[in-house]
């Protein structure tokens, strides 16, 4: 593959509800749509996932931008490419900005499944047809709402309920939440809302019986959250913490958590996704796949990899019509009795809705090599 051209769609696109999370509220989201194209005019497709603030991670949309425009589009054209396994290490000489690195080496693996006529999935390694999925509910207006918003799910077919929590609002949120629904598969994620300080008060989650609780403490911490974890019969689950394979290994040998959440975007890639895949396979630690309010191209990244063996717990990758009236892809990504059937076709499986894309499109800049 010698990449030839690549083009950065600026997109924004408007949330059906907005989303509330332990630091603030989304309203919309904007990323680029990074389309592909190799010497014999294949395309490939990939999406940029960080958010406009630096609220989750340090990268921003303008981050990524300068990132994939100065740096790293240059790497892509500099020679060609056997596999896309090699994209992560050619970008190896940048230091982190991983969400703009998988951005385009999400493109790579899209253009090389499409000429090779397979399925991402497949070239990926994946093996399952189809997907279990769980929903992340964002923080509420009042308690009721949230009951409403969780009995709205389940009657979806959601296979896992996941509730943002934050400090004074999480205990007796999550007594209500138990008092209506004492038995569903139940998690919280406090988006690193908490301190070891709270260590005690932490310790009266465990009567809630949840799956996990994902990311309770510092953004960029794993030490404390071993020490909190030896406190806690609830199994911890990183998310923020978890940048690459060798933070996974770090967590895993001391003890801060029992599973991992991936984002491909925060971890560089799919590349870095299948070893860390491969890790906690033999490590006995189960994965599941995280999501940043994904459109359609994202999303289909994220059930691709999702396919992977050790991804053994469902999911925050929903289907188009979680986040959007209408999404960029065609078909649009449909749940049943939550699952999500893995496509078949060539690459990603989902054909661009450029009528839609277009729509939602802010700029546009094309990049020769
Ligand atoms: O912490 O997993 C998170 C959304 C934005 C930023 C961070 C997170 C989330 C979610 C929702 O929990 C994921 C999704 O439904 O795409
Ligand atoms: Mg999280």
């Amino acid at each position: 593959i010698q990449v030839q051209q690549i083009i950065l769609h600026h997109l924004k696109m408007q949330l059906k509800s907005p989303f509330s999370t332990s630091f603030g509220t989304m309203q919309d989201k904007e990323f680029f749509v990074i389309e592909m194209i190799d010497e014999d005019g294949i395309r490939g497709y990939g999406e940029s996932v960080a958010f406009v603030s630096p609220w989750y991670t340090e990268e921003t949309v303008k981050t990524t931008e300068h990132m994939m425009v100065d740096f790293l589009i240059p790497l892509l054209f500099q020679a060609p490419i056997n596999h896309p396994d090699e994209v992560s290490a050619r970008f190896s000489v940048i230091r982190r900005n991983n969400m703009a690195k998988a951005a385009l080496e999400g493109a790579v693996w899209d253009l090389y499944a499409r000429r090779q006529n397979q399925s991402l999935a497949h070239c990926l390694g994946g093996t399952k047809r189809e997907i279990e999925v769980g929903i992340s509910i964002g923080i509420q207006p009042s308690t009721k709402d949230l009951l409403q918003v969780i009995e709205k799910s389940l009657l979806e077919g959601y296979k896992r309920i996941k509730i943002k929590i934050k400090p004074n609002h999480d205990i007796d949120v999550l007594r209500e939440v138990r008092r209506e629904f004492p038995h569903i598969p139940l998690m919280v994620d406090a988006n690193s809302a908490y301190t070891l300080e709270d260590k005690e008060y932490l310790r009266r989650f465990d009567e809630f019986k949840l799956l996990m609780i994902e990311q309770p403490l510092g953004h960029a911490d794993i030490i404390e959250h071993a020490r909190l974890q030896k406190e806690l019969q609830t199994p911890i689950c990183l998310d923020e913490s978890i940048y690459s394979l060798d933070d996974v290994r770090m967590a895993v040998e001391l003890g801060s958590c029992k599973i991992i959440n991936v984002k491909i975007g925060r971890v560089g890639g799919l590349t870095e996704t299948k070893k860390i895949n491969d890790y906690c396979k033999k490590h006995e630690i189960p994965v599941w796949c995280g999501g940043m309010l994904e459109a359609g191209i994202g999303r289909a990244h994220n059930i691709a990899v999702t396919t992977l063996d050790q991804f053994i717990l469902p999911g925050d990758t929903s289907a188009s019509n979680r986040y959007w009236q209408k999404d960029i892809i065609e078909p649009e990504v449909t749940m049943d009795h939550g699952m999500i059937k893995v496509p078949t076709g060539p690459g990603i499986g989902y054909n661009i809705n450029w009528q839609v894309l277009e729509e939602y499109r802010i700029d546009r800049r094309i990049f020769r090599r």
